[in-house]
Protein backbone atom coordinates (compact mmCIF):
# COMPACT_ATOMS: atom_id res chain seq x y z
CA UNK A 1 0.00 0.00 0.00
CA UNK A 2 2.52 2.32 0.89
CA UNK A 3 4.44 1.46 -2.29
CA UNK A 4 1.53 2.24 -4.30
CA UNK A 5 1.27 5.43 -2.53
CA UNK A 6 4.85 6.67 -3.02
CA UNK A 7 4.95 5.73 -6.95
CA UNK A 8 1.30 7.97 -6.80
CA UNK A 9 2.79 10.79 -5.38
CA UNK A 10 5.91 10.79 -7.51
CA UNK A 11 4.10 9.99 -10.56
CA UNK A 12 1.35 12.38 -10.62
CA UNK A 13 2.88 15.33 -8.75
CA UNK A 14 0.99 15.52 -4.88
CA UNK A 15 -1.15 18.13 -4.37
CA UNK A 16 -1.80 20.05 -0.88
CA UNK A 17 -5.10 18.29 -0.75
CA UNK A 18 -3.39 14.90 -1.06
CA UNK A 19 -0.54 15.70 2.10
CA UNK A 20 -3.88 16.95 4.48
CA UNK A 21 -6.16 14.81 4.32
CA UNK A 22 -6.52 11.54 1.73
CA UNK A 23 -3.42 10.48 1.31
CA UNK A 24 -2.10 9.72 5.08
CA UNK A 25 -1.03 6.40 4.85
CA UNK A 26 -3.26 3.78 7.12
CA UNK A 27 -2.51 0.34 7.62
CA UNK A 28 -5.50 -0.58 9.09
CA UNK A 29 -5.66 -4.09 9.90
CA UNK A 30 -8.52 -6.70 8.62
CA UNK A 31 -11.89 -6.46 11.06
CA UNK A 32 -10.99 -8.48 13.58
CA UNK A 33 -13.52 -10.02 16.48
CA UNK A 34 -14.04 -8.61 19.36
CA UNK A 35 -12.07 -9.75 22.41
CA UNK A 36 -13.89 -12.10 24.71
CA UNK A 37 -13.17 -9.68 27.12
CA UNK A 38 -16.83 -9.01 27.18
CA UNK A 39 -17.52 -12.70 28.46
CA UNK A 40 -17.32 -11.59 32.08
CA UNK A 41 -18.69 -7.99 31.66
CA UNK A 42 -21.46 -6.79 33.83
CA UNK A 43 -24.63 -5.44 32.19
CA UNK A 44 -24.10 -2.22 34.57
CA UNK A 45 -23.12 -0.28 32.04
CA UNK A 46 -25.79 1.35 29.30
CA UNK A 47 -24.75 1.57 26.11
CA UNK A 48 -24.26 5.51 25.88
CA UNK A 49 -22.74 5.73 29.09
CA UNK A 50 -19.71 7.44 28.83
CA UNK A 51 -16.59 5.19 29.36
CA UNK A 52 -13.57 4.67 31.84
CA UNK A 53 -10.86 5.83 30.77
CA UNK A 54 -7.26 4.77 31.67
CA UNK A 55 -4.20 6.12 30.43
CA UNK A 56 -0.93 4.66 30.65
CA UNK A 57 2.07 7.15 29.76
CA UNK A 58 5.84 5.81 30.17
CA UNK A 59 8.57 7.80 31.24
CA UNK A 60 11.73 7.71 28.66
CA UNK A 61 10.87 4.40 26.89
CA UNK A 62 11.98 4.24 23.50
CA UNK A 63 9.93 3.02 20.21
CA UNK A 64 11.27 -0.37 20.14
CA UNK A 65 11.00 -1.38 23.68
CA UNK A 66 7.90 -3.47 23.43
CA UNK A 67 6.97 -6.53 22.17
CA UNK A 68 4.28 -5.40 19.95
CA UNK A 69 6.55 -2.81 18.37
CA UNK A 70 9.23 -5.05 17.87
CA UNK A 71 11.12 -5.59 21.09
CA UNK A 72 12.49 -8.63 21.49
CA UNK A 73 14.40 -8.35 24.51
CA UNK A 74 12.30 -7.22 26.79
CA UNK A 75 9.41 -9.35 27.68
CA UNK A 76 5.95 -7.69 28.07
CA UNK A 77 3.20 -10.16 27.34
CA UNK A 78 0.72 -7.81 29.16
CA UNK A 79 0.93 -5.36 26.37
CA UNK A 80 1.45 -7.84 23.59
CA UNK A 81 -2.29 -9.03 24.82
CA UNK A 82 -2.84 -5.13 24.71
CA UNK A 83 -1.82 -4.85 20.99
CA UNK A 84 -3.77 -8.26 19.82
CA UNK A 85 -7.15 -7.38 21.75
CA UNK A 86 -6.36 -3.61 20.38
CA UNK A 87 -4.97 -0.84 18.11
CA UNK A 88 -1.99 -0.07 17.70
CA UNK A 89 -0.86 3.49 16.67
CA UNK A 90 2.37 3.50 14.61
CA UNK A 91 2.52 7.12 13.62
CA UNK A 92 1.75 8.64 17.12
CA UNK A 93 3.75 11.84 18.83
CA UNK A 94 4.53 13.09 21.78
CA UNK A 95 7.45 15.65 22.54
CA UNK A 96 11.23 15.51 22.84
CA UNK A 97 11.23 16.08 26.70
CA UNK A 98 9.16 15.56 30.06
CA UNK A 99 7.76 18.87 30.78
CA UNK A 100 6.71 19.55 27.14
CA UNK A 101 5.55 15.92 26.83
CA UNK A 102 3.00 16.44 29.42
CA UNK A 103 2.14 19.56 28.72
CA UNK A 104 0.89 17.94 25.22
CA UNK A 105 -1.26 15.28 26.89
CA UNK A 106 -2.68 17.05 29.50
CA UNK A 107 -3.70 20.39 27.62
CA UNK A 108 -3.91 19.02 23.32
CA UNK A 109 -1.65 21.92 22.56
CA UNK A 110 1.39 22.00 21.70
CA UNK A 111 3.95 22.91 24.75
CA UNK A 112 5.47 26.18 23.20
CA UNK A 113 1.56 27.64 22.75
CA UNK A 114 1.31 27.22 26.40
CA UNK A 115 5.17 28.41 27.47
CA UNK A 116 6.06 25.09 28.53
CA UNK A 117 8.39 23.65 26.01
CA UNK A 118 11.10 22.15 28.56
CA UNK A 119 12.15 20.58 31.08
CA UNK A 120 11.04 22.14 35.12
CA UNK A 121 13.03 21.33 37.89
CA UNK A 122 11.85 21.39 41.30
CA UNK A 123 10.83 24.62 42.92
CA UNK A 124 10.39 26.25 39.40
CA UNK A 125 8.68 29.37 39.31
CA UNK A 126 6.08 28.77 36.34
CA UNK A 127 3.25 25.83 35.74
CA UNK A 128 0.13 25.42 33.17
CA UNK A 129 -2.00 28.68 33.76
CA UNK A 130 -5.12 28.00 35.41
CA UNK A 131 -6.60 29.63 32.27
CA UNK A 132 -5.93 26.18 30.43
CA UNK A 133 -8.32 23.80 30.26
CA UNK A 134 -6.95 20.05 30.96
CA UNK A 135 -8.45 16.82 30.16
CA UNK A 136 -8.72 16.07 33.86
CA UNK A 137 -10.71 19.58 34.51
CA UNK A 138 -13.03 18.91 31.29
CA UNK A 139 -14.03 15.47 32.04
CA UNK A 140 -14.42 16.22 35.75
CA UNK A 141 -17.34 18.79 34.19
CA UNK A 142 -18.45 15.52 32.50
CA UNK A 143 -18.72 14.42 35.50
CA UNK A 144 -15.84 11.70 36.45
CA UNK A 145 -13.90 11.00 38.96
CA UNK A 146 -10.30 11.50 38.53
CA UNK A 147 -6.66 10.63 39.40
CA UNK A 148 -3.76 10.70 38.35
CA UNK A 149 -0.95 8.07 39.61
CA UNK A 150 2.20 8.46 39.03
CA UNK A 151 4.78 11.77 37.68
CA UNK A 152 3.21 15.39 37.02
CA UNK A 153 6.06 17.04 36.08
CA UNK A 154 3.98 20.52 35.26
CA UNK A 155 4.96 22.24 38.30
CA UNK A 156 5.27 21.56 41.89
CA UNK A 157 3.56 25.01 43.15
CA UNK A 158 0.86 24.89 44.86
CA UNK A 159 -1.71 26.48 42.10
CA UNK A 160 0.12 24.02 39.35
CA UNK A 161 -0.40 20.74 41.10
CA UNK A 162 -2.97 18.25 39.67
CA UNK A 163 -5.65 18.88 42.33
CA UNK A 164 -5.68 22.70 40.35
CA UNK A 165 -6.10 20.98 37.46
CA UNK A 166 -8.91 18.77 37.39
CA UNK A 167 -7.63 16.06 39.47
CA UNK A 168 -9.64 14.76 42.57
CA UNK A 169 -6.71 12.92 43.65
CA UNK A 170 -3.00 12.75 42.79
CA UNK A 171 -0.51 9.97 44.68
CA UNK A 172 3.13 9.96 43.04
CA UNK A 173 6.02 12.24 42.75
CA UNK A 174 5.58 15.75 41.38
CA UNK A 175 8.84 15.56 38.86
CA UNK A 176 11.61 12.85 37.44
CA UNK A 177 13.27 10.75 39.95
CA UNK A 178 16.86 11.92 38.90
CA UNK A 179 15.84 15.26 40.59
CA UNK A 180 16.82 14.53 44.12
CA UNK A 181 20.13 14.65 42.78
CA UNK A 182 21.80 11.69 45.33
CA UNK A 183 24.80 11.79 43.43
CA UNK A 184 25.63 15.53 44.25
CA UNK A 185 25.65 16.07 48.49
CA UNK A 186 23.80 18.58 49.95
CA UNK A 187 20.63 18.55 47.12
CA UNK A 188 17.22 18.22 48.29
CA UNK A 189 15.17 15.12 49.00
CA UNK A 190 12.70 13.43 46.58
CA UNK A 191 9.30 14.33 48.09
CA UNK A 192 6.08 11.52 47.43
CA UNK A 193 3.21 13.18 46.83
CA UNK A 194 -0.54 13.07 47.80
CA UNK A 195 -2.92 14.97 46.74
CA UNK A 196 -1.15 18.44 47.57
CA UNK A 197 1.36 17.48 50.25
CA UNK A 198 4.45 15.74 50.62
CA UNK A 199 4.11 12.72 52.68
CA UNK A 200 7.34 10.75 52.55
CA UNK A 201 11.03 10.97 51.44
CA UNK A 202 11.47 8.65 48.70
CA UNK A 203 14.99 7.16 49.26
CA UNK A 204 16.88 5.54 46.51
CA UNK A 205 15.87 2.50 48.39
CA UNK A 206 12.15 3.11 48.64
CA UNK A 207 12.37 4.19 45.10
CA UNK A 208 12.21 0.22 44.05
CA UNK A 209 8.94 -0.20 45.37
CA UNK A 210 7.48 2.94 43.15
CA UNK A 211 6.17 0.71 40.58
CA UNK A 212 4.33 -1.79 43.10
CA UNK A 213 2.68 1.35 45.27
CA UNK A 214 1.72 3.31 42.11
CA UNK A 215 0.08 -0.27 40.56
CA UNK A 216 -1.45 -0.56 44.36
CA UNK A 217 -2.86 3.02 44.59
CA UNK A 218 -4.14 3.00 40.55
CA UNK A 219 -6.12 -0.75 40.90
CA UNK A 220 -7.56 0.61 44.32
CA UNK A 221 -8.78 3.81 42.42
CA UNK A 222 -10.41 1.40 39.71
CA UNK A 223 -11.90 -0.78 41.99
CA UNK A 224 -13.72 1.84 44.33
CA UNK A 225 -14.95 3.86 41.21
CA UNK A 226 -16.21 0.68 40.19
CA UNK A 227 -18.16 -0.49 43.44
CA UNK A 228 -19.13 3.65 43.32
CA UNK A 229 -20.60 2.57 39.64
CA UNK A 230 -18.85 5.98 38.56
CA UNK A 231 -17.02 6.87 35.21
CA UNK A 232 -13.32 7.24 36.20
CA UNK A 233 -10.49 8.67 34.52
CA UNK A 234 -7.19 7.17 36.02
CA UNK A 235 -3.65 8.83 34.22
CA UNK A 236 -1.02 6.03 35.49
CA UNK A 237 1.86 8.18 34.43
CA UNK A 238 4.80 5.79 35.60
CA UNK A 239 7.89 6.86 36.48
CA UNK A 240 9.71 4.15 34.71
CA UNK A 241 11.66 3.83 33.01
CA UNK A 242 13.69 6.91 33.62
CA UNK A 243 17.29 6.84 34.73
CA UNK A 244 17.63 5.64 37.55
CA UNK A 245 16.41 2.49 37.15
CA UNK A 246 14.83 1.17 40.17
CA UNK A 247 13.14 -2.28 39.13
CA UNK A 248 11.23 -4.25 42.27
CA UNK A 249 12.59 -6.70 43.92
CA UNK A 250 10.42 -9.52 41.84
CA UNK A 251 11.92 -8.17 38.72
CA UNK A 252 15.38 -7.50 39.48
CA UNK A 253 18.14 -9.07 37.39
CA UNK A 254 14.84 -11.15 35.65
CA UNK A 255 15.15 -9.90 32.27
CA UNK A 256 17.66 -10.34 29.39
CA UNK A 257 17.94 -6.50 29.04
CA UNK A 258 19.68 -5.43 32.97
CA UNK A 259 18.19 -3.02 34.74
CA UNK A 260 15.92 -1.30 32.18
CA UNK A 261 14.80 -4.43 30.94
CA UNK A 262 13.64 -5.63 34.27
CA UNK A 263 11.85 -2.02 34.75
CA UNK A 264 10.06 -2.50 31.04
CA UNK A 265 8.90 -5.86 32.52
CA UNK A 266 7.87 -4.37 36.05
CA UNK A 267 5.76 -1.53 33.89
CA UNK A 268 4.12 -4.35 31.54
CA UNK A 269 3.10 -6.23 35.28
CA UNK A 270 1.75 -3.29 36.48
CA UNK A 271 -0.46 -3.00 33.45
CA UNK A 272 -1.43 -6.29 33.12
CA UNK A 273 -2.69 -6.01 37.09
CA UNK A 274 -4.75 -2.70 35.49
CA UNK A 275 -6.51 -5.46 33.24
CA UNK A 276 -6.80 -7.94 36.01
CA UNK A 277 -8.82 -5.45 37.90
CA UNK A 278 -11.00 -4.50 35.00
CA UNK A 279 -11.47 -7.88 34.12
CA UNK A 280 -12.54 -8.61 37.28
CA UNK A 281 -15.00 -6.07 38.19
CA UNK A 282 -16.22 -6.91 34.86
CA UNK A 283 -15.93 -3.25 33.15
CA UNK A 284 -13.90 -4.16 30.10
CA UNK A 285 -16.54 -3.37 27.59
CA UNK A 286 -17.24 0.40 28.83
CA UNK A 287 -13.09 1.04 29.64
CA UNK A 288 -10.74 2.81 27.27
CA UNK A 289 -7.28 2.18 27.90
CA UNK A 290 -4.45 3.92 25.90
CA UNK A 291 -0.90 3.54 26.43
CA UNK A 292 1.94 5.47 24.68
CA UNK A 293 5.35 6.92 26.59
CA UNK A 294 6.13 10.66 26.85
CA UNK A 295 9.34 10.67 25.01
CA UNK A 296 12.43 8.59 23.29
CA UNK A 297 15.12 6.26 25.19
CA UNK A 298 17.95 8.78 26.77
CA UNK A 299 20.61 7.42 24.62
CA UNK A 300 23.31 9.69 26.77
CA UNK A 301 22.70 7.05 29.33
CA UNK A 302 23.91 4.19 27.46
CA UNK A 303 23.16 0.85 29.25
CA UNK A 304 20.73 2.47 31.07
CA UNK A 305 18.92 3.45 27.95
CA UNK A 306 15.75 2.32 26.03
CA UNK A 307 16.08 1.17 22.06
CA UNK A 308 13.92 3.73 19.10
CA UNK A 309 14.06 0.36 16.86
CA UNK A 310 14.47 1.36 13.27
CA UNK A 311 14.24 5.04 14.64
CA UNK A 312 16.84 7.39 14.08
CA UNK A 313 17.39 9.81 17.50
CA UNK A 314 16.09 9.81 20.91
CA UNK A 315 15.34 11.89 23.63
CA UNK A 316 15.46 15.56 23.35
CA UNK A 317 15.37 15.19 19.60
CA UNK A 318 12.92 16.28 16.67
CA UNK A 319 13.80 12.82 15.14
CA UNK A 320 11.31 9.95 14.78
CA UNK A 321 13.18 8.60 17.87
CA UNK A 322 12.84 11.87 20.07
CA UNK A 323 9.38 11.86 19.68
CA UNK A 324 7.54 9.30 18.08
CA UNK A 325 6.28 6.84 20.66
CA UNK A 326 4.67 3.24 20.68
CA UNK A 327 0.71 3.74 21.02
CA UNK A 328 -2.01 1.11 21.49
CA UNK A 329 -5.70 1.91 22.55
CA UNK A 330 -7.98 -0.86 23.51
CA UNK A 331 -11.76 -0.77 24.64
CA UNK A 332 -13.33 -4.06 23.48
CA UNK A 333 -15.90 -4.24 21.20
CA UNK A 334 -15.18 -0.74 20.10
CA UNK A 335 -12.02 -0.45 19.07
CA UNK A 336 -10.77 -2.99 16.37
CA UNK A 337 -8.89 -5.93 18.18
CA UNK A 338 -5.65 -6.61 16.01
CA UNK A 339 -5.82 -3.06 13.94
CA UNK A 340 -2.94 -0.96 13.03
CA UNK A 341 -2.76 2.34 12.15
CA UNK A 342 0.07 4.66 10.66
CA UNK A 343 -2.10 7.52 10.62
CA UNK A 344 -0.02 10.59 12.03
CA UNK A 345 -1.68 11.53 15.39
CA UNK A 346 -0.22 12.02 18.70
CA UNK A 347 -0.66 13.09 22.28
CA UNK A 348 -2.37 16.34 21.76
CA UNK A 349 -5.18 14.28 20.06
CA UNK A 350 -6.18 12.41 23.29
CA UNK A 351 -7.99 15.67 25.19
CA UNK A 352 -10.53 16.64 22.39
CA UNK A 353 -10.59 12.56 21.92
CA UNK A 354 -11.55 11.66 25.74
CA UNK A 355 -13.77 14.72 25.65
CA UNK A 356 -15.60 13.27 22.58
CA UNK A 357 -15.85 9.80 24.06
CA UNK A 358 -16.97 11.30 27.22
CA UNK A 359 -19.99 13.11 25.99
CA UNK A 360 -18.43 16.89 26.30
CA UNK A 361 -17.57 19.43 23.86
CA UNK A 362 -13.93 21.28 23.95
CA UNK A 363 -14.55 25.05 25.24
CA UNK A 364 -13.24 27.37 21.87
CA UNK A 365 -12.03 29.84 24.56
CA UNK A 366 -8.24 28.76 24.14
CA UNK A 367 -7.40 27.51 20.79
CA UNK A 368 -5.73 23.90 21.01
CA UNK A 369 -4.10 21.72 18.45
CA UNK A 370 -5.12 18.34 18.71
CA UNK A 371 -8.35 16.58 17.04
CA UNK A 372 -10.71 14.14 18.32
CA UNK A 373 -9.33 10.85 16.91
CA UNK A 374 -12.34 8.91 18.22
CA UNK A 375 -13.48 7.76 14.55
CA UNK A 376 -9.77 6.46 13.95
CA UNK A 377 -9.41 4.35 17.38
CA UNK A 378 -13.53 2.61 16.62
CA UNK A 379 -12.27 1.61 13.27
CA UNK A 380 -14.31 3.89 11.45
CA UNK A 381 -11.79 5.85 9.27
CA UNK A 382 -8.33 5.84 8.47
CA UNK A 383 -7.83 9.98 8.00
CA UNK A 384 -6.96 12.63 10.22
CA UNK A 385 -8.74 16.24 10.09
CA UNK A 386 -5.15 17.23 11.29
CA UNK A 387 -3.26 18.09 8.41
CA UNK A 388 0.55 18.17 9.65
CA UNK A 389 2.30 17.53 12.56
CA UNK A 390 5.05 20.00 14.30
CA UNK A 391 8.32 18.72 15.64
CA UNK A 392 9.60 21.57 18.60
CA UNK A 393 12.58 21.80 20.35
CA UNK A 394 11.63 23.46 23.14
CA UNK A 395 10.92 27.02 21.64
CA UNK A 396 12.19 26.03 18.42
CA UNK A 397 10.41 24.63 15.11
CA UNK A 398 12.49 21.93 13.54
CA UNK A 399 10.66 19.85 11.42
CA UNK A 400 6.94 19.75 10.10
CA UNK A 401 5.06 16.29 8.91
CA UNK A 402 2.28 15.15 6.69
CA UNK A 403 1.32 11.94 5.12
CA UNK A 404 4.26 10.22 4.46
CA UNK A 405 6.91 13.59 4.51
CA UNK A 406 8.59 14.97 6.73
CA UNK A 407 10.46 18.34 6.29
CA UNK A 408 13.38 19.57 8.47
CA UNK A 409 14.13 22.48 8.55
CA UNK A 410 16.86 23.18 11.16
CA UNK A 411 19.65 20.98 11.78
CA UNK A 412 19.03 18.19 14.00
CA UNK A 413 20.73 16.88 17.17
CA UNK A 414 20.22 13.46 17.54
CA UNK A 415 19.34 13.37 21.53
CA UNK A 416 20.12 15.04 24.17
CA UNK A 417 23.64 15.17 25.83
CA UNK A 418 25.14 15.71 29.00
CA UNK A 419 23.22 16.37 31.72
CA UNK A 420 19.41 17.13 31.29
CA UNK A 421 18.39 20.67 31.00
CA UNK A 422 16.75 22.39 33.74
CA UNK A 423 14.79 25.45 33.99
CA UNK A 424 15.31 26.46 37.50
CA UNK A 425 13.46 29.09 39.88
CA UNK A 426 14.60 31.99 37.53
CA UNK A 427 13.42 30.40 34.71
CA UNK A 428 16.65 30.28 32.77
CA UNK A 429 17.32 27.31 30.42
CA UNK A 430 20.49 25.78 31.86
CA UNK A 431 20.29 23.09 28.80
CA UNK A 432 21.73 24.96 26.15
CA UNK A 433 25.25 24.85 27.76
CA UNK A 434 24.60 20.78 27.45
CA UNK A 435 27.89 20.46 29.80
CA UNK A 436 31.28 19.73 28.84
CA UNK A 437 31.14 15.74 29.32
CA UNK A 438 28.11 15.95 27.31
CA UNK A 439 29.90 17.60 24.25
CA UNK A 440 33.01 15.80 25.01
CA UNK A 441 30.55 12.28 24.29
CA UNK A 442 28.86 13.87 21.63
CA UNK A 443 31.77 14.54 19.71
CA UNK A 444 33.93 11.44 20.64
CA UNK A 445 30.78 9.33 18.93
CA UNK A 446 30.04 11.91 16.76
CA UNK A 447 26.16 11.33 17.85
CA UNK A 448 24.97 15.06 16.21
CA UNK A 449 24.58 15.42 12.61
CA UNK A 450 24.69 19.39 12.65
CA UNK A 451 27.91 19.72 11.04
CA UNK A 452 27.24 17.15 8.18
CA UNK A 453 23.61 17.40 6.79
CA UNK A 454 22.33 20.57 5.05
CA UNK A 455 19.58 22.40 7.10
CA UNK A 456 16.52 21.55 4.87
CA UNK A 457 15.81 18.24 4.43
CA UNK A 458 13.30 16.08 3.01
CA UNK A 459 12.12 12.62 4.19
CA UNK A 460 9.78 9.92 2.97
CA UNK A 461 8.79 8.14 6.41
CA UNK A 462 6.96 5.26 4.86
CA UNK A 463 10.33 4.02 2.48
CA UNK A 464 12.67 5.64 4.94
CA UNK A 465 11.86 5.46 8.31
CA UNK A 466 15.21 6.03 9.66
CA UNK A 467 15.70 9.32 8.28
CA UNK A 468 19.08 8.31 6.23
CA UNK A 469 17.70 9.51 3.00
CA UNK A 470 17.34 13.43 1.87
CA UNK A 471 15.51 13.85 -1.10
CA UNK A 472 14.45 17.45 -0.98
CA UNK A 473 16.33 18.09 -4.48
CA UNK A 474 13.53 15.22 -6.24
CA UNK A 475 10.79 16.82 -4.80
CA UNK A 476 10.55 20.70 -4.84
CA UNK A 477 7.16 20.82 -5.02
CA UNK A 478 6.62 18.84 -1.65
CA UNK A 479 9.16 20.88 0.34
CA UNK A 480 7.07 23.77 -0.68
CA UNK A 481 4.18 22.31 -0.08
CA UNK A 482 5.34 21.74 3.67
CA UNK A 483 7.51 25.09 4.15
CA UNK A 484 3.82 26.61 3.18
CA UNK A 485 2.54 24.64 6.53
CA UNK A 486 6.04 26.00 8.55
CA UNK A 487 5.25 29.38 7.22
CA UNK A 488 1.58 28.96 8.46
CA UNK A 489 2.75 27.61 11.76
CA UNK A 490 5.39 30.23 12.12
CA UNK A 491 2.41 33.27 12.08
CA UNK A 492 0.79 31.49 14.59
CA UNK A 493 3.70 30.21 17.37
CA UNK A 494 6.74 31.91 15.79
CA UNK A 495 10.14 30.33 14.49
CA UNK A 496 11.99 30.96 17.63
CA UNK A 497 10.85 33.53 19.60
CA UNK A 498 7.25 33.91 20.99
CA UNK A 499 4.79 34.19 17.74
CA UNK A 500 0.73 35.80 18.72
CA UNK A 501 -0.35 32.73 19.75
CA UNK A 502 1.99 31.81 22.13
CA UNK A 503 -0.04 32.18 25.94
CA UNK A 504 1.56 32.99 29.29
CA UNK A 505 2.26 29.80 31.58
CA UNK A 506 0.74 30.12 35.35
CA UNK A 507 3.60 31.91 37.31
CA UNK A 508 4.39 32.81 41.23
CA UNK A 509 6.73 34.93 42.13
CA UNK A 510 8.02 33.06 45.36
CA UNK A 511 8.14 29.46 44.77
CA UNK A 512 9.15 26.71 47.48
CA UNK A 513 9.55 23.58 48.02
CA UNK A 514 7.44 20.67 48.17
CA UNK A 515 9.85 19.40 51.31
CA UNK A 516 8.60 16.76 53.64
CA UNK A 517 7.96 18.36 57.35
CA UNK A 518 11.16 17.71 59.11
CA UNK A 519 13.56 16.81 56.27
CA UNK A 520 13.88 20.00 54.29
CA UNK A 521 16.90 20.53 52.28
CA UNK A 522 19.79 23.25 54.43
CA UNK A 523 19.06 26.26 54.26
CA UNK A 524 21.96 26.87 52.14
CA UNK A 525 21.44 24.01 49.65
CA UNK A 526 17.96 26.11 48.88
CA UNK A 527 20.27 29.32 48.84
CA UNK A 528 22.58 27.98 46.18
CA UNK A 529 19.99 26.04 43.63
CA UNK A 530 16.36 27.67 45.02
CA UNK A 531 16.66 31.52 45.91
CA1 LIG B 1 10.54 11.69 29.88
Amino acid sequence: MNTKLDKLLVAGGLSLACIQGACLTALAAAAAPASPDNDNAAPRAAQSAPPNIVLIFVDDMGYGDIGPFGSTKNRTPNLDRMAREGMKLTSFYAAPLCTASRTQIMTGCYAKRLSMPMVLGPVSNIGISSKEHTVADLLKKQGYATMIVGKWHLGDQPPFLPTKHGFDSYFGLPYSNDMNKTDQKGHPPLPLVRNDKPIEVITDAKQDFLEQRYTEAATQFIREQAAAKHPFFLYLAHTAVHVPLHPGPNFKGKSANGPYGDWIEEMDWSTGQVFAALRELGITDNTLVFFTADNGPWLARYKDAGSAGPLRGGKGSTFEGGMRESAIAWWPGKVPAGATVDTVAGTIDLLPTFVKFAGGTVPTDNKIDGVDISEILLGKTTESTRKAHYYFSKQTLEAVRSGPWKLAITPQDEHVVGSRGLIGAAGNDASAAKGKRGKARAAKSHDTNTNTEPALRLYNLDTDIGERTNVAAQHPDIVAQLQALVAEMNKDLGAEGAGPGVRPPGQVKHPVGLWVKGQEPSKEVIKEHYD
